[in-house]
């Protein structure tokens, strides 16, 4: 479905009204404060979050799948369903591919539709997870870790390739996520494991090109229920550093025991220069793959408080990545995204105002009730003008589900893809 620059106009006709009215007055008190807010702006103009490609269709659960209509098949409608996203909301300007159920026929063909879009391509995904039919050795027992050298081998040049598949398309990074773990005490040698598990990335990691970076996705539990070979950020930590310079963590939310501290990670990684990049998505329990800000809005602002923090420069100049990683069973998932972006963007807005000097003037002065204050200043404001006025300057919505549902969009998907 392609979205007119007019649509999108007229659109913001309606709103813009109100929306000059709630930007001037915030404007005119966050500039009281201090802070500039044209800068705050344009860096939410130039911060972007990919997508994934498998988060554009209904994902299920083990129980079942409730699938919606008018999803993307091919990879070349995903990508048209991310540049719907984009053009709406003018912060979705990357994908992140998934090895092999994204292998394009024609990645040439592919490169250009993406360009055409204003789509650039994030981190490509390997999978040792799942077996595919042709596959010669099941990863039943594991991938990088397995006992037998040759589905270990399998495994490496599976993540070869993909980097191969990367390189066509201008990828300059490789996230390998891991299965391998075990169910039961006593069935893997926890050293030997890890142990093979590293030899394994550094293969992979000598085919890396120069310009890449490797990225290490930690989880606790799941497929594998007694234990992970990458089961938290220590493990991903440990690998990282003996792998070297091109290899660093990607901090999924969803793949941490419950209450942990990840603001704390993410400043411990930044800290050893060692973090790669996010999987954003919000969770009840573990691993839910919720939109993004739906349960722990807090937890996501401290987070890019302590980015904020450790970065000191915008993020958008960082070479961190920026991924949503959420799955949809409820709400059709281009909803589901557009109020994910907006979420990541605000808790980000929200970041950029606080205090630094002052945060740091009470930290040294042990003072708890004043350091509370100025954190939740920042988080009680209402940043959602700004990020408007960032969508208007660069010609996207005022209120993007609104314009998603007014322009009916699912619908004209359905009746294309019929
Ligand atoms: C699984 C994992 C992980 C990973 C994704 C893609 O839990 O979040 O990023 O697959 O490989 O959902
Ligand atoms: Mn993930
Ligand atoms: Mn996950």
């Amino acid at each position: 479905m392609h979205i007119d620059k007019k649509d999108i106009a007229s659109h913001n006709d309606k709103y813009i009204k109100q929306h000059h009215k709630n930007f001037e007055y915030l404007s005119s008190t966050l500039e009281d404060e201090g802070l500039s807010v044209k800068k705050i702006v344009k860096e939410l103009v130039d911060y972007q979050v990919a997508i994934p490609s498998w988060a554009l269709s209904t994902g299920g659960t083990r129980f079942g799948r409730f699938p919606g209509e008018g999803e993307p098949v091919t990879f070349e409608q995903k990508l048209d369903d991310i540049g719907l996203l984009h053009a709406i909301n003018a912060s979705s300007g990357a994908v992140s591919m998934h090895i092999p159920w994204d292998i394009p026929k024609e990645p040439k063909k592919v490169k250009k539709q993406a360009e055409e879009l204003g789509i650039k391509f994030d981190a490509v995904n390997s999978n040792t997870f799942q077996d595919q039919p042709d596959q010669k050795h099941s990863y039943k027992f594991g991938s990088l870790c397995h006992t037998d050298k040759s589905v270990r081998k399998q495994a490496v040049e599976h993540n070869i390739e993909v980097i191969e598949v990367g390189k066509i398309v201008g990828s300059k990074s490789l996230t390998v996520w891991l299965a391998d773990g075990s169910g039961f005490p006593g069935q893997q040698h926890f050293a030997k494991s890890f142990d093979r598990t590293l030899d394994s990335l550094k293969d992979i990691y000598k085919h890396l090109p120069d310009d890449w970076m490797m990225f290490t996705e930690h989880k606790p539990f799941e497929p594998a229920f007694y234990s992970s070979v990458v089961q938290d950020w220590g493990s991903s930590l440990l690998l990282a550093n003996k792998l070297g310079k091109k290899a660093a963590c990607l901090v999924d939310l969803g793949h941490h025991l419950p209450n942990a501290n990840i603001e704390q990670i993410v400043s411990r990684l930044i800290q050893e220069d060692k973090l790669g990049g996010f999987h954003f998505n919000d969770s009840k329990y573990s691993d839910d793959d919720l939109t993004v800000g739906s349960l722990r809005p807090y937890q996501l602002f401290l987070i890019f408080n302590e980015l904020v923090e450790g970065a000191g420069k915008d993020l958008s100049k960082t070479d961190w990545g920026w991924m949503i990683d959420a799955a949809h069973n409820i709400k059709d998932p281009l909803e589901d995204l557009l109020q994910s972006v907006e979420a990541i963007k605000i808790a980000y807005a929200q970041a950029m105002l606080v205090d630094r000097k002052a945060l740091e003037k009470a930290q040294e002065a042990n003072d708890a009730v004043r350091a509370q204050e100025i954190l939740q200043h920042a988080y009680r404001t209402d940043v959602r003008p700004l990020l408007a006025e960032a969508r208007i300057l660069a010609g996207a919505a005022i209120q993007p589900i609104s314009y998603y549902r007014d322009a009916n969009c699912r619908k004209n998907l359905i009746n294309e893809r019929k």
